[in-house]
Parts: C-alpha cells; sequence; structure tokens
C-alpha cells in the first residue's frame, strides 16, 4: 500500500483526493449514522430538562478567537467564552481589564486549550490556551469562567506547539511554529540558519495572583515546532515535541519542508532546565533568561522520526509517546524508558545545530500502519490504555493497542478529523465512554448555510464497538478540546461583595460623579431595573460631561442574584460593558462627540428592562 506517495505533492493530491471522495463515502456513511442513530443511542445523549450533562467540553475556537463551552453526551452548545477576540455580547475587550489584556489586538486565533493539573488530573480550577495569531498565551478561571491574565510572548511567533501543562501546572511550555530572528528584528532570509530560532518558552501561572509569567525561554534550531505533551509519572520531569521544516526551508515549505525522510521529536527535562537557569546558565536576551542548547549539554535531545510528524501524545501511564506522520501513514511507539537510558549510555548518532541525536533504533518500539489508514494526526487514550488515532485523509477514527500495535476497531467519521478529545483525555487516568471526533470539513451533515460549512464535532460511544451516536456543528475552528467531569468545575453564583474595593459601589445613596478639571469619574450602580449615576441628582440616571471630558465609569451590580446581569451601552458611542452579578467593572473614553445619547441596559434583566435607560449628554466645547 504505497499509492499515498510520502511527498509534498503527494500529500497535497492525497487531501484533494480525500475531499473529492467526500460526496460519495457521505452517501453510504450517512445512512450507517441514521441507523446508528436508533432509540438506544438517542437514548444515550438525551439529557431530559433539569438535569445536566456528565462532562464539560472547552473546544478551541481557532481564529474566532474565542473557546466554546458544550455539554456531553448532550452536545448542547452552553456558552461562548471570549479570549483573544473582543465580544459584544459580554462586553469582552470594552472595559478597561480586559481591553488591557487584549494589548491593542483585535483577534486572535485559539489553539489547544489545557486544563490546570494537580498530580496529572484535571483540577478543574483553570484553563490555558494559546494565540498563533499574535503570540500570546491566556488564562481562564473556572470559577466565573472569564480570562483572567494575558501575555505577549516575545521572541517566538505562533506558539502552536502548545499548551501542555506538566503534571502539577509547573510549567506550561509554548514552543514556536514560526522561527524568527530573537527580538525579532529585521535580518534576511538568507541568514536563516544563522540568525532566526524556533524559541521555547516556560510559563508559569501563579494561582494567587493570577498571572502567567515567563521564566525562562529556549533558543532551539530554526525550525517549526507542531505538537508537544508533557510526560507523566515515570516520564514527569520530560516532555516531548514535534519539528517540521528542519530542512531549514523559507520559501514553498509545501515542497521545500518536506525533502528530508526524518524529522525530529525534541526531548527535554524541565527539571534539569530548571536547574540551568538558577546557576545561572543562561543568557539575557531583551530581558528574557535565553538557554543555548548547543552551549548547555544535556539536558535537551533529538530523536528521530518519520519526516513532517503533527501529534504526539503522551500514554497515561506516561511509559511512552506516540508521534503521527502526516506524511507518513505510521504511528510510532517511542519508549522513554529506552529514551533514559540510551541518554544515560551516550548512545547517540551524531549531532544537529549541536544537539545529541538518539539513535531511532534504541528508543522506537514499534511503527504501527494500520491497513489503508491515512493521515494519522493525534492519539487520545480510553481508561484501559487503548489508543484511539484520528486519520485525516481516510477520515476515520482508528483504536489500536500501543502494547502490541495491533487494530481494534475503526470508526468513520463526517469528515477528516484533527484532533479528537477522550473523557478527561490528557490525564493519567482517561475514562473511556467518550471520544469526541473534532472534524475539519462537516461537508452536507446540515442546513446549507452556503458554501463555506460549519466544522462539526462527533461524539463516539467508546464503551463498546465504536459508534457516532450524535453530531454538533461548531463556528471554526476546532483544534484541541479538553474534556474534564462537570462535578469538578465549581462556579461561584455572585461575586462576592469586596468592601476593600473603592472602586465598587454598593448603596445606592452613595452614587456619585466626581468632577476634577476634564476628568470625570463615575461611581455608579445597575439593579433592576435603574441606573444611579448620582443618587443626589435630580436625574439620577443621567452622566453630562463636556465635550473633550476623560470619563471613566466604574459600574457595580447591586443584584446579588444569581443570573441578574446588566449590560450598559451608550448609543452611537460604540460602547459596551456587562457587569455580572455582584461585580464592579470599569470602561474609559473620551466624550469626542457632542450631543445626547440615549444609555440602556443591553441584557434582558427584569419585566422592566425597557425602562432601565438612561442619557449620556455631551455639550460642545463653545
Ligand atoms: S493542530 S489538526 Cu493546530 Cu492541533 Cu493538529
Ligand atoms: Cu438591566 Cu436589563
Amino acid at each position: 500500500m504505497k499509492k499515498w506517495i510520502p511527498i509534498a505533492s503527494g500529500l497535497l493530491a492525497g487531501f484533494v483526493a480525500a475531499t473529492i471522495s467526500f460526496a460519495d463515502f457521505s452517501k453510504s456513511t450517512n445512512t450507517e449514522v441514521a441507523s446508528s442513530s436508533t432509540k438506544s443511542a438517542a437514548e444515550k445523549v438525551y439529557v431530559p430538562f433539569g438535569e445536566k450533562d456528565d462532562y464539560y467540553l472547552f473546544a478551541s475556537g481557532g481564529h474566532s478567537g474565542q473557546m466554546f463551552i458544550y455539554g456531553v453526551p448532550s452536545m448542547r452548545h452552553i456558552r461562548t467564552v471570549p479570549v483573544f477576540s473582543p465580544d459584544s455580547a459580554t462586553g469582552y475587550g470594552f472595559d478597561e481589564h480586559s481591553k488591557e489584556m487584549m494589548g491593542g489586538y483585535t483577534w486572535g486565533d485559539l489553539h489547544h486549550p489545557a486544563f490546570s493539573e494537580t498530580n496529572g488530573d484535571y483540577d478543574g480550577k483553570y484553563m490555558f490556551a494559546t494565540d498563533v495569531g499574535n503570540s500570546r498565551a491566556a488564562v481562564m478561571n473556572l470559577e466565573t469562567f472569564t480570562v483572567k491574565d494575558i501575555i505577549e510572548v516575545p521572541n517566538t511567533s505562533g506558539p502552536h506547539c502548545a499548551a501542555f501543562v506538566t503534571e502539577n501546572t509547573e510549567y506550561m511550555f509554548l514552543p514556536t511554529r514560526f522561527a524568527v530572528p530573537l527580538g525579532s528584528e529585521y535580518k534576511s532570509l538568507d541568514e536563516y540558519s544563522e540568525q532566526y530560532r524556533g524559541v521555547m518558552s516556560a510559563v508559569t501561572f501563579d494561582q494567587n495572583s493570577e498571572k502567567l509569567n515567563i521564566a525562562y525561554q529556549v533558543a532551539l534550531p530554526p525550525w517549526s515546532y507542531d505538537l508537544s505533551d508533557a510526560g507523566k509519572k515515570i516520564s514527569k520531569d520530560w516532555a516531548v515535541l514535534t519539528t517540521y521544516n528542519t530542512e531549514e526551508a523559507t520559501t514553498n515549505l509545501e515542497i521545500n519542508a518536506s525533502q528530508a525522510d526524518r524529522d525530529f521529536i525534541v526531548l527535554f527535562n524541565w527539571k534539569e532546565l530548571e536547574q540551568m537557569v538558577k546557576d545561572g546558565k543562561y543568557e539575557d536576551v531583551g530581558g528574557q533568561k535565553m538557554i543555548f542548547p548547543e552551549k548547555q549539554k544535556g539536558v535537551i535531545y533529538l530523536i528521530p522520526v518519520a519526516k513532517s510528524p503533527h501529534g504526539v501524545d503522551v500514554t497515561p501511564d506516561g511509559k511512552h509517546f506516540i508521534a503521527s506522520g502526516k506524511l507518513a501513514p505510521a504511528m510510532t511507539v517511542f519508549s522513554f524508558e529506552k529514551a533514559f537510558e540510551a541518554v544515560e549510555k551516550g548512545d547517540f548518532a551524531g549531532e544537529r545545530n549541536g544537539i545529541p541525536i538518539i539513535k531511532y533504533e534504541s528508543v522506537m518500539e514499534r511503527e504501527v500502519n494500520p491497513e489503508n489508514a491515512l493521515g494519522p494526526l493525534h492519539t487520545q487514550f480510553d481508561d484501559k490504555g487503548m489508543a484511539y488515532t484520528t486519520m485525516f485523509i481516510s477520515s476515520e477514527v482508528v483504536k489500536w493497542d500501543p502494547n502490541t500495535g495491533e487494530t481494534l476497531d475503526r470508526v468513520p467519521v463526517q469528515y477528516s478529523p484533527g484532533h479528537s478529545v477522550a473523557a478527561e483525555g490528557d490525564t493519567v487516568a482517561p475514562d473511556g465512554q467518550w471520544l469526541i471526533a473534532l472534524n475539519k470539513i462537516a461537508k452536507d451533515s446540515y442546513l446549507s448555510v452556503g458554501p463555506s460549512h460549519p466544522e462539526s464535532m462527533q461524539l463516539i460511544d467508546i464503551s463498546g464497538k465504536m459508534k457516532v451516536i450524535q453530531s454538533s456543528p461548531v463556528n471554526p475552528e476546532p483544534h484541541y478540546a479538553q474534556m474534564i467531569k462537570a462535578d469538578k468545575i465549581k462556579t461561584i453564583e455572585v461575586y462576592p461583595k469586596n468592601e476593600k474595593n473603592e472602586l465598587a459601589t454598593y448603596k445606592q445613596e452613595d452614587a456619585k460623579i466626581v468632577r476634577n478639571r476634564n476628568k470625570v469619574d463615575v461611581y455608579g450602580i445597575a439593579m433592576r431595573s435603574k441606573f444611579i449615576f448620582d443618587a443626589k441628582a435630580k436625574r439620577p440616571d443621567v452622566i453630562e460631561v463636556n465635550e473633550g471630558d476623560e470619563v471613566t465609569i466604574h459600574l457595580t451590580n447591586i443584584d446579588f442574584d444569581e443570573d441578574i446581569t446588566h449590560g450598559f451601552a451608550i448609543n452611537s458611542y460604540d460602547l459596551n460593558i456587562e457587569v455580572q452579578p455582584g461585580q464592579t467593572n470599569t470602561i474609559k473614553f473620551t466624550a469626542d462627540k457632542a450631543g445626547t445619547f440615549p444609555l440602556y441596559c443591553t441584557n434582558f434583566c427584569s419585566a422592566l428592562h425597557q425602562e432601565m435607560t438612561g442619557y449620556f449628554l455631551v455639550k460642545p466645547k463653545n
């Protein structure tokens, strides 16, 4: 079976052919799906009104910059949480805190969400995600499902190869997709190999301050880093990442980055990197602690792997890591123990860019190549340690045994799955039962909405023979997802009163407007069903300023009642924020337009919501 030629043009042809063949494929498989939608399948996904789903699904929203929250098994979309893009539904990106976090960017490309972990298990406290579009990392608090911090990562460009956290959330590693010169300064592409680097950042998170921080960076060779995973149990101090374009091509990557028969997996020990930083074995690069692997040896290694690999996934027992090749139809199982042994014995086959290469034969356990399965991308695991790999080209999920390489089961999905996600899939103890295929193409699965179709997520029951039992459309674009037991997440009902917060106003009679030259500070209240900006004024729900004034509005929602959210918008001023129950939020702007502007609550909050209005009056300058 070599009809799928493992060269770049072969890949392209394969992708195109796969797309064309969907039309016929769908005819047969849709009937199959339909017949599996028998009562028992329907019953399995039916969550009666009043009952809740068993799992939360956090799906990456790709270039929407958002995260989509679903319930499993119903596959109902519950909420969209804005992360890297502004969102008028929640006023995200308008209020001061979120505006500052956005750092002036107006979009993001959210890949690979990851839960915080304790002892290798999801602890339900935080969710991390990265932005490939504008090189950022974010953290979401799961008590409120709101973003707490976003950082921009210097010296790197597009942290696609992230976020994967270590067993106790000590670090999340952000290797770059695009190599750039250190400091991202101008350097000719003719000097690519000498001047460009593929920097990996080690990011820490402080739960008390809820802030992200870059602990150190590693100046890896100028290759593209694709996916990574942190070790578990016996391999917990280690992490692995896949590379492509080790050819160091600077143009037409489709062909030029697919020349070499082998690329590499980078294997490193983060405990020892941490020690290097403590020992001062780094250089200062633009304020970052940069480790150069060609100078600081003994911590980072290369393992050859079939050309242009994509996913790499560590087994739940931490003993193996499995690389999948988008240009080679095989999954390769590697042994951590053998890798440690090779490192110990110095069993190397030369080096690349000053980094020792471990001999392939010394660490490879088996190459697995299920018949006619094409385009393996990512692998997940069940409660018995069995592997489930998505096949992009042959549009299926293949279940196989990593210990023997035996193919156990296969199920077609509609179509071209990228990632899949298993229940509690990245933990040391996945749940089994559910797997969701995140399909890049949903062709003719739903009512047409024009030439561009939604993507899809298909729920697969893996408790017996694999069966697709539910399908949900999803906005672009699910890159990865995380599925967590619902009872692990403990949300709060209202924001607790914080008497120490000087910006909060909890008593109606305290609402006031403070003027200091051209600065106007409003300490206002939102409640059912009115605004109070100035308790003593003739019209407490009116804000009057002069043209050019700098206006700051601190608004507190004093309805300490679950789900009573108020919005605040000023007509034609392009402003809109939200205050959740008990929350105080701040918005700052210049009153640069004179005139009369009605203001109103955007969130339907009571029978008299329509009456929750006021005026923003701006007196002209002269
Ligand atoms: S990648 S479809 Cu952005 Cu996770 Cu593999
Ligand atoms: Cu408050 Cu509508």
